[in-house]
């Protein structure tokens, strides 16, 4: 399995924030999370391969908005935020070696942290960043290659990952505050503890899952379910608004 990464840009202070208010970021302890973030996707068997990043695209560690990827195809985004627009073209030559490419059009708009891939059936959020147009353009695009797409409305978070993710191919970490739980009726549903909102954002590699260290009851659900959990602290990132699937791009 390969991982892309991008590097976190010295203008991640100016990043676009929608539901947090703007504290200050420290950069160096960032890189240091994002370094050690890295490393657990090693540890879960991917190669990690970073993509340089600059001062013009403060968010642009935050690479998965910009594509989305299944076994046939890379669908480029254009992202719903118009300052984080120009992050697709690296990462498009980066995934032209590795994948047929296509294309959202304006006036659509997607971003990768909507798109929830299960297996054949890819659920995607309507978001303040992805529009019902990206919704349908994603649908034709990945409906010829035979994905079933799933249109759902999210509710008080910035993306569908920020509500629900996998933790298994059958099972998924689900806040039902932030999304309606009935719509993953057909896989074993697992809820973040109340206290804990945000937990449901976790990368599912191989048979390892990754967690961010703020969330130990969530985590405790998790590993009382069997799950078999890798924490990292990603205190730094989530001042960006950031969580833990947004920072990679992840291909078998
Ligand atoms: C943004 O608002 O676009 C960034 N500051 C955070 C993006 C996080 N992306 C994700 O969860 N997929």
């Amino acid at each position: 399995m390969l991982a892309l990464t991008r590097e976190i840009s010295p203008s991640l202070a100016r990043c676009e924030l929608t539901h947090l208010a703007r504290t200050p970021i420290d950069l160096e302890r960032a890189r240091g999370q994002h370094a050690a973030y890295e490393r657990a996707l090693e540890a879960c068997g991917c190669a990690v391969r970073r993509l340089p990043s600059d001062e013009m695209m403060p968010d642009a560690v935050f690479i998965e908005d910009t594509a989305v990827v299944v076994s046939d195809l890379a669908v480029m985004t254009r992202p719903g935020a118009a300052s984080r627009r120009i992050e697709t073209s690296a990462v498009r030559n980066a995934l032209a070696q590795l994948r047929p490419l296509a294309d959202i059009e304006a006036p659509g708009t997607v971003d990768g942290g909507d798109v929830l891939v299960m297996g054949r059936t890819v659920f995607v959020g309507l978001s303040s960043r992805t529009n019902g147009d990206g919704v349908m353009q994603l649908e034709s695009l990945l409906s010829r290659h035979g994905y079933h797409v799933v249109p759902l409305q999210t509710r008080g978070c910035l993306h569908l990952k920020s509500a629900v993710a996998a933790v298994a191919a059958e099972a998924v970490l689900c806040n039902p505050a932030w999304i309606a739980a009935d719509a993953f009726s057909a896989y074993d549903v697992i809820e973040v503890a109340p206290e804990e909102p945000g937990a449901a954002n976790v990368v599912r590699v191989n048979d390892r899952v990754i967690a961010a260290e703020a969330y130990p009851r969530t985590i405790e659900r998790l590993m009382r379910r069997g799950v078999n959990v890798l924490t990292v602290d990603a205190s730094e990132l989530a001042k960006a608004e950031g969580a833990l699937t947004c920072c990679s791009i992840l291909l078998s």
